[in-house]
């Protein structure tokens, strides 16, 4: 019997990314295990990943080509062989291509696989090279990385293990011991140093739960908060003056610009009480080194860029940078000297490109954004649209499509995958090789392969040299190896890679990047921010730029970036949809709705694995403060209808005070089967984008709840 220890990494979406050992027997892995030696991820793996190995042996896998045999919808498929499914796919675009040009293809993708060569830009240089429609990826973080980078620029922000530092943490927006739960020992660290912990949260989560004080919030409202304690900070004099004359601009139209934004409009916003935005504010502001932890949840709402952009004002204001463990934490991903134009290839795009938003994918697909010509196949991978993105019900309808043909890659038959033409097998981690980045920590990966392949599958990367090589394309970039990709994927030269070698690297799993140790870094205590001035701006030079997107969530794209001036001082924006700025829908529909990451699922990842379902509950939940319950009749375990004019979805009824009075919260990721094959919470969501990024609003959404 041969037995050996493969190490890898997590590749999910996740900022975690873990470092994992997986034991092999006879080519079998039979378990797998956090790395105890990762000083990050410590040895530990979430209810998600921790038996990994169940969902690489799933009897639901996807392990062989198919083409679909029944109505689309119907999940019935007859097993054909990859030369079959690359020659159909192969002629129906050079037939596409011939009749209506290579805009009528349109690919789809996110971060089903994190790695660098495998995940986010694997399909581009042949989509580009093909002239296909671009499809612009903003489902996560564009609007916040926008306000970001109009604020304090691509820095990586504070060392995430430098929080053992901070003596007053701030996590807005982020249930870290869901979603970042490797961050949490750094923390709970700092607290047994002294540090307070505060939530901003409009839910009691597991994090909130365990902080000193958490401060629940009406959604979309975080932005009313920023500008208000801004205000108090500066009124009360607790701004370091030093510090904002030598690396801020814009200091006295951002004071003039806050004025208006009091405390008391600020608690009849968030419904926070009045004492406690002063204390909050005074806290934060007089506790050295102070620290902020943005999640990705503040961007989801119609003002969420400007909530960013005043969030990432505050560290300056009272110089917060000039302390280890001080400071603003969003993604250290900007760390990482990733080839991205060598990954993407813009270089190959033609001259005129086709833009389409990813959250537009319904609209797109039934003819409703005016399309010439009109997108004629869809080629899905790393992504499940079904049940990630807004306007399902329009979504739904365009793949159901006769005339659309769709290409789904997929380890699962995923809501999505039921409507693919053809499905393709991909592999899992345990059966593939990538180099890995990561956008809560400072380590570079690198997943090394334990298993060989199940049945036909295919990592995305051969999945693309097949389809080039079916399509006649010879260009050797198209058939690099994926050790040639590997190699080609980092900027090796980058003063951040000295020390850093692949082989290595392989041996061990991770590397820390050259930079220097947590415990002595404040990365801006001289200011150097990468922004036009060097500065932190409070006002900003890119605002001239527009509502742009960085050119990563658009495969290098940027010919059409002429979006209007917008506004260079941070300011509020209310939601769409709120009893306050809506008060005649919510006379309708009354709740605000929220779908937060589920524990123990990773997006709709897991959705469909008994392991996961039973820790998350079989059926969706959804979340209801008992005065709103009792309003209704409803009690635990009422089957509910959650609805608004867009649509409907089924679900059974929780009771909690961990909510706010007026939300209801849907974890998300569950899949139509769980669901009776109903909709499930993007029927509900509406199509509109947020101020920057263009970010999607899905949280920014009236309905109300009835007993079905
Ligand atoms: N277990 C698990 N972990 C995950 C994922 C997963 O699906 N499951 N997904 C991964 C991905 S892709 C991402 S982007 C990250 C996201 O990680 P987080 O940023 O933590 O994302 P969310 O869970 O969406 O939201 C965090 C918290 O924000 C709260 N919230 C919602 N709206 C508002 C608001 O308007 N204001 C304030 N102050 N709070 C609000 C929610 O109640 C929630 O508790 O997690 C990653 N990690
Ligand atoms: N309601 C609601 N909607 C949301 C969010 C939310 O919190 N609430 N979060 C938003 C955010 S932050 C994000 S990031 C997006 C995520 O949106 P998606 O990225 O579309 O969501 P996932 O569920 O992660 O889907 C990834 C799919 O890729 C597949 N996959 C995994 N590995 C591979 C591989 O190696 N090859 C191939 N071909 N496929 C693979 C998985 O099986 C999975 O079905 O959703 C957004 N939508
Ligand atoms: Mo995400």
């Amino acid at each position: 019997m041969s037995r050996t220890t493969v190490v890898g990494a997590c590749p999910h979406d996740c900022p975690d990314t873990c470092s994992i050992l997986t034991t092999v027997e006879d080519g079998k892995a039979i378990a797998v295990r956090g790395n105890p030696d990762h000083p990050f991820t410590r040895g530990r793996l979430c209810v998600k990943v921790n038996n990994y190995q169940d969902r690489v042996y799933s009897d639901k896998r996807v392990l062989y080509p198919m083409r679909r045999s029944g109505p689309k919808g119907s999940g019935q498929f007859t097993r054909i062989t990859w030369d079959e499914a690359l020659a159909e796919i192969a002629a129906k675009f050079k037939d596409i291509i011939a009749t209506d040009g290579a805009q009528a293809i349109l690919p789809y993708s996110y971060l089903g696989t994190q790695g660098i060569i495998n995940g986010l830009n694997v399909g581009d240089p042949l989509f580009n090279k093909l002239g296909a429609t671009v499809s612009e990826r903003t489902f996560c973080d564009s609007g916040s990385c926008t306000a970001y980078m109009m604020t304090i620029g691509h820095t990586p922000g504070v060392d995430p293990e430098a929080f053992i530092h901070s003596k007053y943490i701030i996590l807005w927006a982020c249930n870290t011991l869901s979603t970042n739960s490797h961050h949490w020992p750094f923390i709970e660290q700092a607290k047994k140093n002294g540090a307070k912990l505060v939530v901003i949260d409009p839910v009691r989560t597991r994090t909130a739960r365990l902080a000193d004080w958490h401060i629940p919030i009406r959604p979309g409202t975080d932005g009313a908060l920023a500008m208000a304690m801004m205000h108090i900070i500066i009124k009360e004099g607790l701004i370091d003056r030093d510090y904002i004359d030598a690396h801020t601009v814009g200091f006295a139209e951002l004071a003039e610009r806050v004025e208006q934004y009091t405390p008391e409009f600020a608690s009849a916003e968030t419904g926070i009480p009045l004492e406690d935005i002063y204390q909050l504010t005074r806290e934060y502001a007089s506790t050295p080194p102070a620290v902020i932890r943005i999640g990705v949840a503040v961007e989801r709402h119609a003002g969420g860029g400007q909530t960013v952009r005043s969030i990432a004002c505050l560290p300056a204001l009272v110089g917060a940078w000039k302390h280890v463990g001080g400071g603003l934490l969003q993604l250290p991903i900007w760390a990482f000297p990733v080839n991205w134009g060598g990954l993407m290839r813009p270089d190959l795009q033609p001259e005129k490109m086709r833009v389409i938003n990813s959250w537009q994918l319904g609209p797109a697909l039934i003819g409703e954004l005016p399309l010439d010509p009109p997108i004629r196949s869809l080629f899905v991978y790393n992504a499940n649209p079904m049940s990630m993105v807004s306007q399902q019900g329009k979504l739904e309808a365009g793949l159901a499509r006769d005339d659309l043909f769709t290409v789904v890659s997929e380890h699962f038959m995923t809501d999505t995958a039921r409507y693919a033409d053809i499905l393709l097998p991909a592999t899992t981690q345990l059966e593939q090789k990538d180099i890995m980045f990561s956008w809560g920590h400072l380590y570079l990966s690198y997943n090394n392969p334990a298993i060989e392949p199940l049945g036909e599958a295919v990592p995305n990367t051969e999945l693309f040299r097949r389809v080039a090589g079916a399509l006649g394309i010879d260009d050797p970039f198209f058939h690099r190896s994926d050790d040639e990709m590997i190699a080609q994927s980092m900027d090796w030269t980058s003063p951040v890679m000295e020390g850093i070698d692949l082989e290595t690297l392989k041996d061990k799993g991770y590397l820390r990047l050259n930079m220097p140790a947590a415990g002595e870094w404040a990365p801006h205590r001289d200011g150097n921010f990468p922004t036009p001035t060097g500065k932190c701006e409070f006002k900003s030079t890119l605002a001239e730029t527009g509502n742009f997107v960085a050119p990563l969530f658009r495969q290098g794209y940027n010919g059409d970036q002429s979006g209007e001036p917008v506004d260079p001082l941070p300011h509020y924006i209310a939601p769409n949809e709120s009893p306050a700025s809506a008060p005649a829908l919510a006379g309708k529909y009354p709740l605000s709705l929220i779908s937060p990451k589920s524990h123990a699922f990773l997006n709709s990842n897991y959705g469909n694995l008994p392991a996961q379902l039973a820790q998350a509950g079989e059926e969706q939940a959804v979340i209801l403060h008992p005065s709103d319950a009792d309003l209704r009749g409803i009690t635990a375990g009422t089957p509910i209808r959650v609805f608004n004019d867009r649509g409907v979805f089924e679900a059974f009824a929780t009771v909690s005070q961990d909510v706010m009075p007026g939300v209801v919260v849907a974890p998300a990721g569950y899949w139509q089967r769980s669901n009776r094959r109903g909709p499930t919470v993007h029927a509900l969501t509406p199509p509109a984008f947020a101020d920057l990024g263009r970010a999607p609003t899905f949280s920014d959404v009236l309905v109300e709840v009835a007993p079905t």
